[in-house]
C-alpha cells in the first residue's frame, strides 16, 4: 500500500481487517478475511518530514503508527489523543520558532526517540520499526526513503511587495497558510545521503515491498503531495512499472471533491482537474507509460473512462475498516484478483 497520513491511515485500517493481523490476535483472533501467510507492507510519504525545535516529526507515518496502534486523536486525524500542551505554551513563552505549529508533550517523546535514534545512525525505517514496537500497527510501516525528501512550495513571498518568489516547507504552506496563498509548484528538497547531494532513493525495504507484492494498492491519499511525492523518490516509479504484481489506484475524490483536506489546491497548483477522471490519466495506465493497471472510482463518478486503464466503481466511503475492506475486495475483483 502507498500511503499518506490521514486517508492513507484509514485504507490501512481496511487493509488491515481484509487481509492483516487484528490489533490483540490474542485476544481478538486472526482478521477475518486474512489468510494464513497474508501481511501489509505500507510504503508511507515522507514529504512532508520537518525539523522543529530541533526533533525530526514524520507527520504521515506517526498518523499511520497512532492511527493503526490506538492512539490518534480522532478529532484532529493527526497528533496523540488526551494529549496536553504544556511544551508549546512554553515554546511560545521564549519567543521559539515556529509558534504556528503544534508540538503535543505526548507527541514529543515520539520525537525524542526517533530524533535520538536518528542521530545515533539508525536509519529511519528502523527508527520507525522501534516506534512501532510500541504500537503494534498489525502493519509493515516503511518510509519511501531513507533519505532527505522533503516537500518545499514555491509562493509569492507574503513579505515581499514586488511579488518576490520564495520556497518555503510543505509544513509552513500547509499549516501556517492553509495553503491560502499564491503558490507556484513543488519541489522535493534533500537527497540520497540526507544532504543535498543527488535525489533521495527508495529504501532496499520499500523497494523489495513492491517488487515483492501479491498487488499494490494506492491509497484514496492525497494524489500530489503524498502518492506524488512517493512516486517522486528515486526507484519507486520504476519498482512499479516492473513489479509483477497487479496496481490499483482508489480515487481520492469523489464527485469532484476531495472527502477533507486540501488536495483539490495541491491539483490546482499542477493545473489538474479536481476530478476521479483527471487524477486517474495523471497516474496513467501502465500498459502505456503510467503506474496503474486498474483505477477504482466512486459510485458517483460510475462511467469515467479512461484509455488503456480499466476502471470500476465502487463505494469509495471508508466510513468503517469493513467499508474499507470491501473497497479492497472492489480493487482486487478490478484486476481479477
Ligand atoms: P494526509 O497526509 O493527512 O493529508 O492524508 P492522505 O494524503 O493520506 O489522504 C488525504 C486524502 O484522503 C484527501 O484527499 C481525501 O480526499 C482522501 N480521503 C479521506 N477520506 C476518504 C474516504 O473516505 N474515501 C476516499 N475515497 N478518500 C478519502
Ligand atoms: N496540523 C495542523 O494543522 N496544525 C498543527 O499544529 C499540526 C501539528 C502536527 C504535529 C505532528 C504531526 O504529526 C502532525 C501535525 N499536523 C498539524 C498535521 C500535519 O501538519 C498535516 O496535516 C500533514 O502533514 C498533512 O498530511
Ligand atoms: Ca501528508
Amino acid at each position: 500500500m502507498l500511503v499518506g497520513g490521514v486517508g492513507g491511515a484509514r485504507f490501512l485500517e481496511g487493509a488491515r481487517e481484509r487481509f492483516g493481523v487484528t490489533p490483540f490476535p490474542e485476544k481478538d483472533g486472526p482478521a477475518p478475511g486474512g489468510a494464513a501467510g497474508d501481511s501489509v507492507t505500507a510504503v508511507v510519504n515522507v514529504g512532508d518530514d520537518a525539523w522543529m525545535h530541533g526533533v525530526r516529526i514524520c507527520p504521515d507515518l506517526d498518523t499511520c503508527m497512532y492511527t493503526l496502534g490506538g492512539g490518534i486523536d480522532t478529532e484532529r486525524g493527526w497528533g496523540h489523543r488526551d494529549e496536553t500542551w504544556h511544551a508549546k505554551e512554553e515554546l511560545a513563552k521564549y519567543g521559539a520558532d515556529p509558534d504556528w505549529f503544534g508540538l503535543g508533550d505526548r507527541d514529543l517523546a515520539t520525537h525524542l526517540i526517533r530524533t535520538q535514534m536518528l542521530a545515533s545512525g539508525y536509519p529511519l525505517t528502523d527508527v520507525t520499526a522501534a516506534l512501532c514496537n510500541r504500537w503494534q500497527p498489525g502493519v509493515r510501516l516503511l518510509p519511501a526513503t531513507d533519505g532527505r525528501h522533503e516537500t518545499h512550495v514555491v509562493v509569492a513571498d507574503p513579505d515581499s511587495t514586488d511579488g518576490a518568489k520564495k520556497a518555503i516547507h510543505f509544513q509552513e504552506w500547509w499549516v501556517r497558510y492553509r495553503a491560502d496563498i499564491e503558490t507556484f509548484g513543488f519541489a522535493q528538497v534533500g537527497g540520497a545521503d540526507g544532504g543535498g547531494s543527488g535525489k533521495a532513493q527508495a529504501s532496499r525495504a520499500a523497494l523489495a515491498a513492491i517488487e515483492e507484492a501479491d498487488v499494490v494498492f494506492l491509497a484514496p491519499s492525497n494524489p500530489v503531495v503524498s502518492i506524488g511525492a512517493i512516486l517522486s523518490v528515486g526507484g519507486v516509479r520504476a519498482a512499479l512499472r516492473t513489479t509483477k504484481a497487479r496496481v490499483v489506484g482508489v480515487s481520492p475524490v469523489i464527485g469532484g471533491a476531495p472527502l477533507r483536506g486540501m488536495a483539490d489546491r495541491c491539483l490546482e497548483v499542477l493545473g489538474i482537474e479536481t476530478s476521479a477522471r483527471a487524477i486517474g490519466e495523471h497516474f496513467g495506465a501502465r500498459s502505456g507509460n503510467g503506474i496503474l493497471d486498474g483505477w477504482l472510482v466512486s459510485e458517483e463518478d460510475a462511467g469515467v473512462a479512461i484509455e488503456g486503464l480499466p476502471v470500476a466503481a465502487a463505494p469509495l466511503l471508508m466510513s468503517s475498516p469493513q467499508a474499507t475492506a470491501a473497497m479492497i475486495d472492489a480493487g482486487l475483483a478490478l484486476v481479477g484478483l
